[in-house]
């Protein structure tokens, strides 16, 4: 956390997230932008668009988050929040299987469509809904570099970044962890339905992407999945030439703007937070 230095230019990265609905893609944008968790978080509606600076070493990477609806009937809406990102996170519920599946078709469509340098990280999130055994081992990986440990569950009245609408389809997982949270911590793995072994082999198989296990409610792994993401994406090539130029991978105002004219709940859903906020004080400054 050098600070006091000569303000850096920030470098902008476009990062999108896919995944089923009710993974907690929702969940893992707001525990990483405003340290906050919503046990009620509503579907999201199109997308959001948030933002967070990081501070990576000495130079200041700005994330713009586009945080899509996984409900299947937004999945032809998908291709404009990850034409031209820089990074994807594909999310998964570790205690719904099917859940993998589907992250697996969008880094299939990700390899396919998206831009051939994307940064995609694979992340198995709810972690907190399985006792300890094997979020110790989880953890290890990521924490190479940041002193960000679990953190005791942050139950904030955070508001969210989506305007609630009933979602047809596969909702069930929403309000499911919620009643078992208790019964998980007796009843230890029988909620895990995606084995780390499993999902991270498959990581590998399909080309390297980054992997993690995490949980949007305690916040574990959240801090390390942007952390390992930012330092695998090539800042330098992505540095901004003059100030105001955006990076070259990071999404054009022109982009974002088509982007954001498409999102279902541009208005209330737009959250913009940075880093310099209260929001990252807790965390010692984000990346
Ligand atoms: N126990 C637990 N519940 C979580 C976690 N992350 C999200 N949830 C809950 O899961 C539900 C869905 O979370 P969202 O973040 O809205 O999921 P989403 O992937 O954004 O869903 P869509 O916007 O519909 O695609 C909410 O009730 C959250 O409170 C987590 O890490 N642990
Ligand atoms: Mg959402």
């Amino acid at each position: 956390m050098a600070d006091s230095e000569a303000p850096a230019k920030a470098v902008q990265v476009k990062l999108v997230l896919l995944g089923e609905a009710a993974v907690g893609k929702s969940s893992l944008v707001l525990r990483f932008v405003s340290n906050d968790f919503n046990e009620n978080n509503s579907p999201t509606i199109g997308a959001a668009f948030l933002t967070q600076k990081c501070r990576l070493e000495d130079k200041v990477i700005k994330f713009e988050i586009w945080d899509t609806a996984g409900q299947e009937r937004f999945h032809s809406l998908a291709p404009m929040y990850y034409r031209n990102a820089a990074a994807a996170v594909v999310v998964y519920d570790i205690t719904k299987a099917s859940s993998l599946e589907k992250a697996k078709a969008w880094v299939n469509e990700l390899q396919r469509q998206a831009n051939p340098n994307i940064v995609i990280a694979l992340v198995g999130n709810k972690l907190d809904l399985i006792t300890d055994g094997t979020v110790a081992s989880t953890a290890a990986v990521a924490n190479t570099q940041t002193e960000t440990e679990a953190e005791p569950v942050i139950d904030g009245d955070g508001e969210s970044a989506q305007d609630g609408q009933a979602a047809s389809d596969d909702e069930t997982s929403a309000t499911q962890p919620e009643t078992t949270t208790t019964s998980a911590a007796v009843s230890g793995e029988s909620l895990r339905q995606v084995t780390r072994e499993e999902a991270e082999a498959y990581a590998k198989e399909a080309g390297g992407l980054l992997f993690f296990e995490a949980s949007a409610k305690t916040g574990k792994g959240v801090q390390e999945l942007f952390t390992e993401i930012a330092k695998n994406l090539p800042i330098e090539s992505m540095m901004p030439k003059t100030p105001g130029a955006g990076g070259a991978a990071s999404g054009t105002a022109a982009n974002r703007r088509a982007a954001a004219g498409q999102a279902g709940n541009g208005g209330p859903g737009n959250k913009v937070n940075l880093a310099d906020g209260a929001a990252n004080k807790a965390r010692g400054g984000c990346c």
